[in-house]
Protein backbone atom coordinates (compact mmCIF):
# COMPACT_ATOMS: atom_id res chain seq x y z
CA UNK A 1 0.00 0.00 0.00
CA UNK A 2 1.61 3.42 -0.76
CA UNK A 3 1.73 5.47 2.32
CA UNK A 4 0.74 9.13 2.02
CA UNK A 5 4.37 11.19 3.20
CA UNK A 6 7.13 10.05 0.76
CA UNK A 7 10.42 12.09 0.99
CA UNK A 8 13.40 11.53 -1.00
CA UNK A 9 16.54 11.08 1.49
CA UNK A 10 20.09 11.29 1.22
CA UNK A 11 22.30 11.09 3.93
CA UNK A 12 22.63 12.91 7.26
CA UNK A 13 20.56 16.17 6.68
CA UNK A 14 17.38 13.86 5.66
CA UNK A 15 17.71 11.48 8.66
CA UNK A 16 17.52 14.56 10.81
CA UNK A 17 14.94 15.72 9.23
CA UNK A 18 12.73 12.26 9.26
CA UNK A 19 13.83 11.81 12.35
CA UNK A 20 11.52 15.21 13.07
CA UNK A 21 8.78 14.01 10.79
CA UNK A 22 8.29 10.44 12.86
CA UNK A 23 7.58 13.40 15.40
CA UNK A 24 4.67 14.63 13.57
CA UNK A 25 3.59 12.64 11.07
CA UNK A 26 2.93 8.32 12.27
CA UNK A 27 6.10 6.84 10.88
CA UNK A 28 3.86 4.08 9.58
CA UNK A 29 2.82 6.95 6.90
CA UNK A 30 6.09 7.83 5.59
CA UNK A 31 8.15 5.88 2.90
CA UNK A 32 11.49 7.90 2.05
CA UNK A 33 13.20 7.07 -0.99
CA UNK A 34 16.76 6.95 -0.29
CA UNK A 35 20.14 7.48 -2.87
CA UNK A 36 22.06 4.74 -3.25
CA UNK A 37 24.62 6.52 -5.50
CA UNK A 38 27.05 6.43 -2.76
CA UNK A 39 26.72 2.81 -2.59
CA UNK A 40 30.19 0.69 -2.93
CA UNK A 41 31.62 -2.75 -2.49
CA UNK A 42 34.29 -2.83 0.41
CA UNK A 43 36.43 -5.93 0.27
CA UNK A 44 33.10 -8.01 -1.05
CA UNK A 45 30.87 -6.22 1.12
CA UNK A 46 27.85 -4.02 -0.41
CA UNK A 47 28.01 -0.58 1.83
CA UNK A 48 24.97 1.59 1.54
CA UNK A 49 25.78 4.46 3.37
CA UNK A 50 22.99 6.31 3.09
CA UNK A 51 20.19 3.47 3.87
CA UNK A 52 22.20 3.24 6.94
CA UNK A 53 22.86 6.58 8.29
CA UNK A 54 18.71 7.08 7.96
CA UNK A 55 18.02 3.60 9.42
CA UNK A 56 20.73 4.36 12.54
CA UNK A 57 19.18 7.70 13.18
CA UNK A 58 16.04 6.35 13.03
CA UNK A 59 16.60 3.47 15.39
CA UNK A 60 17.93 6.08 17.89
CA UNK A 61 22.01 4.49 17.47
CA UNK A 62 23.67 6.55 15.35
CA UNK A 63 26.86 8.23 16.10
CA UNK A 64 25.61 11.97 17.14
CA UNK A 65 28.82 13.35 16.38
CA UNK A 66 29.46 11.50 12.53
CA UNK A 67 26.26 11.36 11.69
CA UNK A 68 27.00 7.84 10.40
CA UNK A 69 27.99 4.04 12.12
CA UNK A 70 27.20 3.28 15.15
CA UNK A 71 27.52 4.97 18.20
CA UNK A 72 30.17 4.21 20.80
CA UNK A 73 31.36 1.38 17.76
CA UNK A 74 34.36 0.03 18.05
CA UNK A 75 37.14 -0.04 14.45
CA UNK A 76 38.85 -3.38 15.52
CA UNK A 77 38.19 -5.33 12.67
CA UNK A 78 39.01 -2.55 9.72
CA UNK A 79 42.24 -1.45 11.95
CA UNK A 80 43.53 -5.25 11.84
CA UNK A 81 42.61 -5.39 7.82
CA UNK A 82 44.96 -2.34 7.58
CA UNK A 83 47.86 -4.71 8.54
CA UNK A 84 46.71 -6.83 5.33
CA UNK A 85 45.96 -4.27 2.93
CA UNK A 86 46.57 -0.78 2.62
CA UNK A 87 43.00 0.48 0.97
CA UNK A 88 41.11 0.50 4.92
CA UNK A 89 40.11 4.46 4.33
CA UNK A 90 36.95 4.00 4.93
CA UNK A 91 35.75 3.28 8.98
CA UNK A 92 33.59 0.48 9.11
CA UNK A 93 32.78 0.40 12.30
CA UNK A 94 32.49 -3.25 14.14
CA UNK A 95 28.83 -3.59 14.94
CA UNK A 96 28.28 -1.32 11.45
CA UNK A 97 29.76 -4.37 9.62
CA UNK A 98 27.29 -6.78 10.92
CA UNK A 99 24.94 -5.03 8.69
CA UNK A 100 27.02 -5.09 5.86
CA UNK A 101 27.59 -8.78 5.99
CA UNK A 102 24.15 -9.73 6.46
CA UNK A 103 23.06 -7.16 3.34
CA UNK A 104 25.64 -9.23 1.70
CA UNK A 105 24.87 -12.60 2.74
CA UNK A 106 20.98 -11.70 1.74
CA UNK A 107 21.93 -10.42 -1.69
CA UNK A 108 23.92 -13.44 -2.55
CA UNK A 109 20.99 -15.12 -1.73
CA UNK A 110 19.40 -13.99 -4.01
CA UNK A 111 17.13 -11.02 -2.21
CA UNK A 112 16.59 -7.86 -3.56
CA UNK A 113 18.18 -4.71 -1.85
CA UNK A 114 14.75 -3.42 -1.18
CA UNK A 115 13.52 -6.80 0.35
CA UNK A 116 17.42 -6.98 2.70
CA UNK A 117 16.32 -2.96 3.25
CA UNK A 118 13.42 -3.31 4.65
CA UNK A 119 14.41 -6.28 6.57
CA UNK A 120 17.02 -4.62 8.19
CA UNK A 121 14.41 -1.72 8.98
CA UNK A 122 12.73 -4.08 10.71
CA UNK A 123 15.28 -5.43 13.00
CA UNK A 124 16.08 -2.20 14.25
CA UNK A 125 12.63 -0.94 15.00
CA UNK A 126 12.01 1.47 12.08
CA UNK A 127 8.53 1.53 11.29
CA UNK A 128 9.33 4.32 8.38
CA UNK A 129 9.10 2.30 4.83
CA UNK A 130 13.02 2.45 3.34
CA UNK A 131 13.45 2.39 -0.32
CA UNK A 132 16.55 2.49 -2.22
CA UNK A 133 16.03 4.57 -5.39
CA UNK A 134 16.77 1.44 -7.22
CA UNK A 135 17.85 -2.45 -6.95
CA UNK A 136 20.97 -1.86 -9.09
CA UNK A 137 24.44 -1.03 -8.29
CA UNK A 138 24.37 2.69 -10.13
CA UNK A 139 27.07 4.89 -8.25
CA UNK A 140 28.00 8.60 -8.52
CA UNK A 141 30.71 9.00 -10.18
CA UNK A 142 32.99 12.78 -9.88
CA UNK A 143 35.50 13.52 -12.51
CA UNK A 144 38.00 15.97 -11.53
CA UNK A 145 39.86 18.66 -13.40
CA UNK A 146 42.53 16.76 -14.14
CA UNK A 147 39.88 13.87 -15.43
CA UNK A 148 40.66 11.32 -12.78
CA UNK A 149 36.75 9.55 -12.51
CA UNK A 150 36.33 8.55 -8.63
CA UNK A 151 33.05 6.88 -7.12
CA UNK A 152 31.51 9.23 -4.41
CA UNK A 153 33.06 7.50 -1.64
CA UNK A 154 36.34 7.63 -3.21
CA UNK A 155 35.73 11.05 -3.70
CA UNK A 156 34.55 12.39 -0.18
CA UNK A 157 36.57 10.26 1.99
CA UNK A 158 39.40 8.83 0.26
CA UNK A 159 40.59 11.89 -1.43
CA UNK A 160 38.87 14.87 1.44
CA UNK A 161 36.31 16.27 -1.20
CA UNK A 162 38.49 18.74 -3.32
CA UNK A 163 37.34 22.01 -4.73
CA UNK A 164 38.64 20.99 -8.39
CA UNK A 165 35.30 19.05 -9.67
CA UNK A 166 34.50 19.55 -13.66
CA UNK A 167 31.50 16.74 -13.62
CA UNK A 168 29.49 14.69 -11.76
CA UNK A 169 28.08 11.82 -13.29
CA UNK A 170 24.86 10.41 -12.74
CA UNK A 171 24.84 8.32 -16.11
CA UNK A 172 24.75 4.99 -14.23
CA UNK A 173 21.49 6.17 -11.56
CA UNK A 174 19.61 7.37 -15.35
CA UNK A 175 19.96 4.02 -16.60
CA UNK A 176 18.80 2.27 -13.62
CA UNK A 177 15.39 0.81 -13.75
CA UNK A 178 13.37 2.45 -10.27
CA UNK A 179 13.24 0.15 -7.48
CA UNK A 180 9.70 -1.39 -7.23
CA UNK A 181 7.10 0.50 -6.51
CA UNK A 182 8.62 3.55 -6.20
CA UNK A 183 7.05 5.61 -9.47
CA UNK A 184 3.65 4.59 -7.72
CA UNK A 185 4.16 6.00 -4.54
CA UNK A 186 5.29 9.09 -5.74
CA UNK A 187 2.12 9.26 -7.84
CA UNK A 188 -0.37 8.18 -5.04
CA UNK A 189 1.27 10.49 -2.39
CA UNK A 190 -0.12 13.60 -0.43
CA UNK A 191 2.24 14.72 0.61
CA UNK A 192 6.01 14.83 -1.58
CA UNK A 193 8.83 16.08 0.67
CA UNK A 194 12.66 16.96 -0.63
CA UNK A 195 14.70 16.20 2.37
CA UNK A 196 17.47 19.09 3.08
CA UNK A 197 20.27 16.36 1.28
CA UNK A 198 22.70 17.45 -1.31
CA UNK A 199 20.97 18.71 -4.43
CA UNK A 200 23.50 16.59 -6.29
CA UNK A 201 24.50 13.85 -5.43
CA UNK A 202 22.20 12.82 -3.30
CA UNK A 203 18.43 13.98 -4.59
CA UNK A 204 20.01 14.69 -8.03
CA UNK A 205 20.51 11.03 -8.05
CA UNK A 206 17.22 10.21 -7.29
CA UNK A 207 15.81 12.68 -9.74
CA UNK A 208 18.14 10.96 -12.57
CA UNK A 209 16.18 7.46 -11.66
CA UNK A 210 13.96 7.11 -15.35
CA UNK A 211 10.67 8.43 -14.67
CA UNK A 212 11.01 10.22 -11.49
CA UNK A 213 11.60 13.98 -12.14
CA UNK A 214 8.76 13.36 -14.50
CA UNK A 215 6.44 12.35 -11.83
CA UNK A 216 7.78 15.31 -10.00
CA UNK A 217 7.11 17.67 -12.35
CA UNK A 218 4.17 16.53 -13.53
CA UNK A 219 2.81 17.37 -9.94
CA UNK A 220 4.69 20.37 -8.89
CA UNK A 221 3.83 20.07 -5.72
CA UNK A 222 7.04 18.68 -3.59
CA UNK A 223 8.22 20.82 -0.81
CA UNK A 224 11.85 20.92 -0.45
CA UNK A 225 13.75 22.04 2.65
CA UNK A 226 17.02 23.96 1.78
CA UNK A 227 20.14 22.12 2.89
CA UNK A 228 22.85 25.69 2.21
CA UNK A 229 22.35 27.97 5.18
CA UNK A 230 24.08 31.19 4.74
CA UNK A 231 25.91 29.82 1.88
CA UNK A 232 26.71 26.88 2.99
CA UNK A 233 26.18 23.70 3.64
CA UNK A 234 25.45 22.52 6.82
CA UNK A 235 27.27 19.05 5.97
CA UNK A 236 29.17 17.31 2.56
CA UNK A 237 30.36 18.69 0.19
CA UNK A 238 27.80 20.55 -1.87
CA UNK A 239 29.76 23.74 -2.07
CA UNK A 240 32.10 21.85 -4.47
CA UNK A 241 29.43 20.34 -6.59
CA UNK A 242 27.13 22.70 -7.42
CA UNK A 243 29.53 25.04 -8.80
CA UNK A 244 29.83 21.85 -11.59
CA UNK A 245 26.39 22.65 -12.51
CA UNK A 246 26.59 26.35 -12.56
CA UNK A 247 24.69 26.36 -9.36
CA UNK A 248 25.17 29.35 -6.69
CA UNK A 249 25.57 27.86 -3.61
CA UNK A 250 22.71 29.55 -1.59
CA UNK A 251 19.25 29.07 -0.91
CA UNK A 252 18.62 30.27 -3.98
CA UNK A 253 20.44 28.52 -6.07
CA UNK A 254 18.97 25.49 -4.45
CA UNK A 255 15.28 26.97 -5.36
CA UNK A 256 16.60 27.21 -9.03
CA UNK A 257 16.86 23.59 -9.15
CA UNK A 258 13.63 22.33 -7.92
CA UNK A 259 11.70 25.47 -9.21
CA UNK A 260 9.94 22.76 -12.03
CA UNK A 261 9.48 20.42 -9.58
CA UNK A 262 8.84 22.20 -6.09
CA UNK A 263 5.84 24.55 -4.68
CA UNK A 264 7.54 25.56 -2.07
CA UNK A 265 10.88 25.69 -0.46
CA UNK A 266 11.61 26.28 3.56
CA UNK A 267 14.66 28.36 4.02
CA UNK A 268 16.50 29.24 7.01
CA UNK A 269 16.24 32.66 9.55
CA UNK A 270 19.77 33.81 7.66
CA UNK A 271 18.37 33.18 4.38
CA UNK A 272 15.59 35.59 4.94
CA UNK A 273 16.58 38.26 2.56
CA UNK A 274 16.65 35.75 -0.51
CA UNK A 275 12.43 35.20 -0.04
CA UNK A 276 11.73 37.77 -2.58
CA UNK A 277 13.90 36.35 -5.46
CA UNK A 278 12.80 32.60 -4.63
CA UNK A 279 8.76 33.34 -4.67
CA UNK A 280 9.87 35.09 -7.97
CA UNK A 281 10.60 31.91 -9.10
CA UNK A 282 7.22 30.59 -7.96
CA UNK A 283 8.04 29.13 -5.01
CA UNK A 284 6.25 29.87 -1.66
CA UNK A 285 8.88 30.37 0.73
CA UNK A 286 8.67 29.96 4.64
CA UNK A 287 11.42 30.57 6.78
CA UNK A 288 12.53 28.58 9.68
CA UNK A 289 15.17 27.64 12.32
CA UNK A 290 16.62 24.84 9.85
CA UNK A 291 19.85 23.68 11.57
CA UNK A 292 19.12 20.28 13.20
CA UNK A 293 20.73 20.71 16.28
CA UNK A 294 18.23 18.83 18.25
CA UNK A 295 14.99 16.59 17.79
CA UNK A 296 12.26 19.51 18.59
CA UNK A 297 13.91 21.91 15.54
CA UNK A 298 13.75 19.36 13.52
CA UNK A 299 10.00 18.49 14.44
CA UNK A 300 9.66 22.07 13.95
CA UNK A 301 10.82 22.23 10.52
CA UNK A 302 9.24 19.13 9.79
CA UNK A 303 6.04 20.67 10.64
CA UNK A 304 6.66 23.62 9.24
CA UNK A 305 7.13 21.69 5.13
CA UNK A 306 3.47 19.94 5.99
CA UNK A 307 2.08 23.07 6.57
CA UNK A 308 3.67 24.58 3.23
CA UNK A 309 2.57 21.42 1.26
CA UNK A 310 -0.92 22.45 2.86
CA UNK A 311 -1.86 18.79 2.55
CA UNK A 312 -1.93 17.45 5.75
CA UNK A 313 -3.70 19.49 8.98
N1 LIG B 1 32.21 9.30 6.18
C1 LIG B 1 33.46 9.76 6.35
O1 LIG B 1 33.70 10.95 6.20
N2 LIG B 1 34.50 8.89 6.67
C2 LIG B 1 34.31 7.57 6.85
O2 LIG B 1 35.25 6.84 7.13
C3 LIG B 1 32.96 7.08 6.73
C4 LIG B 1 32.64 5.75 6.96
C5 LIG B 1 31.30 5.32 6.86
C6 LIG B 1 30.97 3.99 7.12
C7 LIG B 1 29.65 3.58 7.01
C8 LIG B 1 28.66 4.48 6.61
O3 LIG B 1 27.40 4.07 6.48
C9 LIG B 1 28.98 5.78 6.34
C10 LIG B 1 30.30 6.24 6.48
N3 LIG B 1 30.64 7.57 6.24
C11 LIG B 1 31.93 8.00 6.38
C12 LIG B 1 29.63 8.55 5.87
C13 LIG B 1 29.32 8.58 4.39
O4 LIG B 1 30.44 8.31 3.63
C14 LIG B 1 28.76 9.91 3.90
O5 LIG B 1 28.38 10.75 4.91
C15 LIG B 1 27.60 9.68 3.00
O6 LIG B 1 27.92 8.89 1.91
C16 LIG B 1 27.03 11.00 2.48
O7 LIG B 1 25.67 10.88 2.36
Amino acid sequence: MPRPVVALAGGVGAARFLEGLVQVVPPEEITAIVNTGDDRDFFGLRVCPDLDIVTYTLAGIVNRETGWGFRDDSFHCIDALGRLRDDTWFALGDRDLATHIQRSARLREGATLSRVTAEIAEAFGVAVELLPMTEELAPTRVVRRDGSVADFEEYLVRDGAPADVREVDLSAAARAAPAPGLLEALEAAETLLICPSNPVVSIGTILAIPGVRARLEARRSAVAISPIIGGRPVKGPADRLLPSLGVEVSALGVAELYRTLASGIVIDRADAALAPEIEALGLAVRIEDTLMRDSKIAANLAAAALALAGTRA
